[in-house]
């Protein structure tokens, strides 16, 4: 019986069931669907149920029809929840990652959620699905650098749970073009070395950065929920030695977002 961390090194991934409390994991899903529910409100005029699973996600595909900008502005809202980043510092999410040998975790980049559905997407595919990546070209950071991933519904291959190739996290860095956010890997792969994970709400996959994976194919009409979590770790020596590089890069919008906003009498009135 091997340990996970010999797990994590051979396959380059461990799949843990019943990791997380499903409360824990629905609390962030809660508070996402209530951010979008306001935006909804706000743009289509509906209230609407967030538990009423096809009223509400109709109403987040309406919504994306109606208000592109305010649809993309809200999905990044949603990337700012408080129980998505106490998530991410959780002390057994810390523990993981020392028992896969990160000794010394630290953020390597801010949690992301994401909401992958074809009716989401603009051009066909390319935000809703990415192709198949290694997500330490976009992080750059130590070379034990993990990610976890995890859904906030159970999700198996028809709703497009990730795909991952056993070992390839040994294969080096890959060429890769700039498709989707991660970019995709130029030399071709064939289809059989992906592995199709599922999961019941509290399962968390746990990988290495250099792992190949892509996103499956959500065939349904539902939406897949899902959160990353990316780590480095601090005593990593290239990582040291290249100076703790941050290859991700947030800055602040350099014009107003709304033209002329705010007046004085409305600071007066929020300040009154
Ligand atoms: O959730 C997905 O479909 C893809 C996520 C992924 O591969 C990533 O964020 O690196």
């Amino acid at each position: 019986m091997s340990t996970l961390r010999e797990q994590f090194n051979e396959d380059g991934y461990v799949l843990l069931r019943n990791f997380l409390e499903k409360e824990q994991v629905n609390s962030i899903y809660t508070e996402a669907r209530k951010i979008f529910a306001v935006q909804i409100k706000h743009v289509t005029g509906k209230s609407v149920d967030i538990d009423d699973k096809e009223v509400f996600e109709n109403a987040m595909f309406e919504f994306f029809e109606k208000d592109f900008n305010a649809f993309v502005n809200t999905g990044k809202t949603v990337q700012h929840t408080f129980s998505l980043h106490r998530l991410g510092l959780d002390p057994k999410i810390e523990d993981l990652l020392k028992e896969v040998g990160l000794s010394n975790p630290i953020i390597g980049a801010r949690a992301a959620m994401q909401f992958n559905s074809r009716f989401l997407s603009k051009d066909g595919s390319k935000h809703w699905k990415l192709d198949a990546h290694q997500d330490w070209r976009t992080g750059q950071g130590s070379l034990d650098s993990a990610v976890i991933w995890f859904p906030m519904v159970d999700a198996g291959a028809d709703i497009g749970a990730l795909q991952v190739i056993p070992g390839s996290h040994k294969f080096g860095l890959q060429e890769s073009n700039t498709s989707g956010y991660q970019g995709g890997i130029t030399s071709s792969l064939k289809e059989e070395d992906f592995v199709q994970t599922d999961f019941k709400v509290g399962d968390v996959l746990i990988f290495s950065s250099f792992l190949i994976h892509q996103s499956g194919n959500n065939i349904t009409n539902n939406i897949r929920w899902s959160v990353q979590l990316r780590y480095n770790n601090l005593d990593e020596p290239t990582f040291i030695e290249r100076g703790y590089p941050m290859a991700y890069i947030y800055k602040p919008e350099s014009e107003l977002v709304t033209p002329n906003f705010p007046t004085k009498e409305q600071l007066v009135e929020v300040y009154s």
